[in-house]
């Protein structure tokens, strides 16, 4: 198949590529480099050393004897997106470009509005290029398990049948999220159902849990492959942070008592879940909604797992939360979707913090001690 993979230069989207392109397809990559000039802005890097694109695609080719086609270009510029639909006709396009940080989102009035309008703008773009080019395009979207937020009932995978009132009808599944960037995601999930509806769309919302790891079959094969690892507190996610932390010999910070549970999933699940989604598309009008992930634990599980798992000593820190979230709830996800394809789930038991803590230590000094300890308020319009 012809994928086009928006967001390839990210954390996920340029293994993905990789992913991809190993299993045979046909791949372009878009981007305009908005994670690296979050780097610029916040004074942050990646824990471990990436290359620009171009030198990314030339190592590819030279390891794999692949080629991969990459796009520099913005999504909120209508003409390019139709331009690149037009010339590399894709399949599928898998769509993870969009700012991705809640606490990015919720640093004040315009960075929670810059994410909103490069999110929902950027993926109304999308939507319009397929809709008015080929309406055969398989849309696979990243949406996140944030969108649901922590309901007190079971959370299902998209759908849900409602009885009120003696009657009954299939409804989106209710969302609660907890920052204006999972509410972009809320956003964007109505309205590719609607562009569903409307105009017959195909596509797969995949609502991905707290992705962990760094290292995927591909990007291994040469130092020049890999992908970034943050640990800042803006764009760290919880088990990244912590494996640093225990490394460097820090606390580890979890939010208040702990009992936030998430679901979350290896790297290497996201690539495959990804290759399932493509290669198996939605139907003409359908909007199918994947709950991606594979455990749920809890931040403090997650943090005495680590605890336990590292060779040295780990001191466990509880700070006051900066987010607004519940730290004790009920969560019970169906997630059966990508099992039904194929999927055979990598668990955190299964080794992987152990793998990270070397490539942690080789990059140690990388690290901005400062940019560890968690800013933005939750409470606060302006930070
Ligand atoms: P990332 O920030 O590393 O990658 C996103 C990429 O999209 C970046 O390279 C960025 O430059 C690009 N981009 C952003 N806006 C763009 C625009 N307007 N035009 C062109 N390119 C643009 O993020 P990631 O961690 O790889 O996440 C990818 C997707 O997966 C996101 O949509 C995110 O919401 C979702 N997701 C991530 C996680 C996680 O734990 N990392 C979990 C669940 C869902
Ligand atoms: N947390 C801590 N200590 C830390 C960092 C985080 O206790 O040092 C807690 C947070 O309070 C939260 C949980 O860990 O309860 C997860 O936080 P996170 O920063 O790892 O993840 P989150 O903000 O939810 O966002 C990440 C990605 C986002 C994706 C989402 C999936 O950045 O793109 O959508 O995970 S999900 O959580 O399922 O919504």
């Amino acid at each position: 198949m012809r994928v086009l993979v928006l967001g390839g230069d990210g954390y996920l989207g340029w293994p993905t590529a990789l992913h991809l392109s190993d299993s045979g397809h046909e791949i372009a990559v878009v981007d305009n480099f908005a994670r690296r000039g979050y780097d610029t802005e916040l004074g942050s890097q990646s824990l471990v050393p990436i290359e620009d694109l171009d030198v990314r695609v030339a190592a590819w080719q030279e390891v794999s004897g692949r080629e991969i086609t990459s796009y520099v270009g913005d999504l909120l510029d209508a003409e390019f997106v139709y331009s690149v639909v037009r010339e590399f006709r894709p399949d599928t396009i898998v769509h993870f470009a969009e700012q991705r940080a809640a606490p990015y989102s919720m640093i004040d009035r315009e960075h929670a509005v810059y994410t909103h309008h490069n999110n929902v703008i950027g993926n109304l773009n999308v939507m319009y290029a397929i809709a008015e080019i080929d309406p055969e395009i398989h849309l696979v979207k990243l949406g996140t398990m944030g969108e649901y937020g922590t309901p007190n009932i079971d959370i299902e995978e998209g759908w849900i049948e409602i009885e009120h009132n003696g009657r009954s009808d299939r409804m989106l599944y209710p969302k609660k999220p907890g920052s204006f960037y999972h509410l972009t995601k809320v956003h964007d999930s109505h309205n590719i159902e609607f562009g569903c509806r409307i105009w017959g769309m195909r596509a797969t919302d995949l609502n991905q849990g707290v992705v962990y790891g760094q290292t995927t079959d591909q990007t291994t094969r040469d130092p020049r492959l890999a992908t970034r690892l943050d640990y800042d507190s803006v764009f760290g996610t919880v088990l990244n942070r912590f494996i640093i932390q225990a490394v460097l010999g820090q606390p580890l910070t979890v939010y208040g008592k702990g009992g936030q549970t998430r679901g979350m999933l290896d790297i290497r699940d996201t690539v495959e879940c990804l290759r399932l989604a493509v290669e198996n598309p939605a139907d003409r009008g359908e909007f199918r909604v994947f709950n991606q992930m594979t455990e749920s634990y809890s931040v403090k599980q997650v943090a005495e797992l680590v605890a336990e798992t590292f060779p040295g000593p780990v001191q466990i820190d509880y700070l006051e939360n900066p987010r607004w979230e519940l730290e004790e709830h009920y969560y019970n996800v169906k997630h059966t979707g990508l099992v039904d394809l194929g999927l055979k789930p990598h668990l955190l038991s299964d080794t992987l913090i152990e793998s990270l803590f070397p490539i942690v230590e080789e990059n140690k000094h990388r690290v901005d001690n400062d940019l560890m300890f968690p800013k933005v308020k939750w409470a606060s319009a302006k930070n």
